[in-house]
């Protein structure tokens, strides 16, 4: 079965439990267990994981890209700091959809700038867990799928 790597940087763990007005309620197990319901009927399997460390995050989109399956990434703060992350998605070829809960570009202007935008194939920001859902509906089989 065709597998979507779901990524998601540091403090992503926090979801639910903290600054709901920014982030909402929904926790990153219900975000997973949502994209796991979405995913089946689609014959997609998910491989959905979380880490504060970007050395983490780096060796799972080499890993993705690599294997020539596709990412959903939330980096979280790294997506406005790390080269290292734009360098291992351009260096293993990693399709990404870059996801934020948030709208960033509604926010501080240091969360205007991502490192990860241009090595993107497509960026979905501020509608809460539902814009992980959007990015699997990107990504997944769909009559839209080859419009582009
Ligand atoms: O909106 C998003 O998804 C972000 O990637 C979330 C990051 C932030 O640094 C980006 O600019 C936008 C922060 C994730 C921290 O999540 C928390 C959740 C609850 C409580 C505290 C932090």
């Amino acid at each position: 079965m065709p597998v979507i790597h779901v990524l998601n940087g540091p403090n992503l763990n926090l979801l639910g439990a903290r600054e709901p007005a920014i982030y909402g309620t929904a926790t990153l197990a219900d975000i997973e267990a949502r994209l796991r319901d979405m995913a089946a009927p689609m014959g997609l399997t998910i491989v959905f994981r979380q880490s504060n460390h970007e050395g983490d995050l780096v060796s799972w989109i080499q890993e993705a890209g690599l294997a020539g399956e596709p990412v959903i990434l939330n980096a979280g703060a790294y997506t406005h700091t790390s080269v290292a992350i734009r360098d291992a998605i351009k260096g293993s070829g990693a399709r990404v959809v870059e996801v934020h809960l948030s709208n960033v570009h509604a926010r501080d202007v240091f969360r205007h700038q991502s490192h990860v935008s241009p090595v993107a194939e497509g960026v979905i920001a501020g509608f809460g867990a539902k814009s992980y859902e959007l990015a699997l509906l990107a990504l997944g089989p769909g009559p839209l799928q080859n419009e582009k």
